[in-house]
């Protein structure tokens, strides 16, 4: 048997992120984005938006990030999809509906496309706790990205190891990552995930 766990050592020359990020709240947003873009640099990641490492997609609010999370993962052109969005609490009860969803619906999306898909949305009572994590005292756009290259490396591995499996056993390998060439069908989603 074996252990199996992301490394940060690998060459990244090949690894494929897309960020989503909310412009509401894009004081906050846009920080978390630089904190994120600054740990893929010093990862060797090129993040250049006319690279071929990194896309970026903008979107108007955090509820709308999980459709396009989804979308994007299901192109599989990616090994992992990094989401960004600040739902910072009003004197209303829409933080909460706004919150809930898009928990919910960012891990719907990896789960049904099987590719990890980070949960980068701070959930703050205040503007000023939501600017303290994002670059006043630290950055958790940094430890997203960290999130991110960690399970795209601990994907590969376990791709790498479950397709041999299925060759071996004399069937096709159904994850072939950040090719762009196998896109998931919402039956072969949930394949995937029975199987
Ligand atoms: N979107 C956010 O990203 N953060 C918030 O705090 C927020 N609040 O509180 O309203 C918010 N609302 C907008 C929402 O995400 C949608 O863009 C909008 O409802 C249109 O669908």
């Amino acid at each position: 048997m074996a252990v199996f766990e992301g490394n940060f050592t690998q060459d990244t020359s090949s690894l494929r992120f897309a960020i989503v990020i909310a412009r509401f709240n894009d004081l906050v947003t846009g920080k978390l984005l630089s904190g994120c873009q600054d740990c893929l640099k010093r990862h060797g990641i090129d993040i250049n938006p006319h690279g071929t490492q990194v896309d970026y997609v903008w979107v108007p609010g955090s509820i709308e990030i999980p459709p396009i999370a989804r979308q994007l993962a299901s192109s599989r052109r990616y090994d992992a999809v990094i989401c960004l969005g600040a739902v910072i609490r009003g004197q209303t009860p829409h933080f909460d509906y706004v919150a809930a969803e898009v928990a919910k619906g960012i891990a719907a999306a990896a789960f049904q496309t099987g590719v990890p898909v980070i949960f980068g949305v701070l959930t703050t009572d205040t503007m000023q706790q939501a600017l303290e994590r994002a670059g006043i005292k630290s950055n958790l756009g940094w430890n997203y990205a960290m999130n991110a290259l960690e399970m795209g490396s601990l994907m590969r591995q376990i791709n790498s190891m479950t397709s041999y499996s299925r060759s071996e056993e004399g069937t096709t390998p159904i994850l072939p990552i950040a090719t762009g060439e196998t896109p998931l069908t919402s039956e072969s989603a949930t394949e995937v995930i029975e199987s």
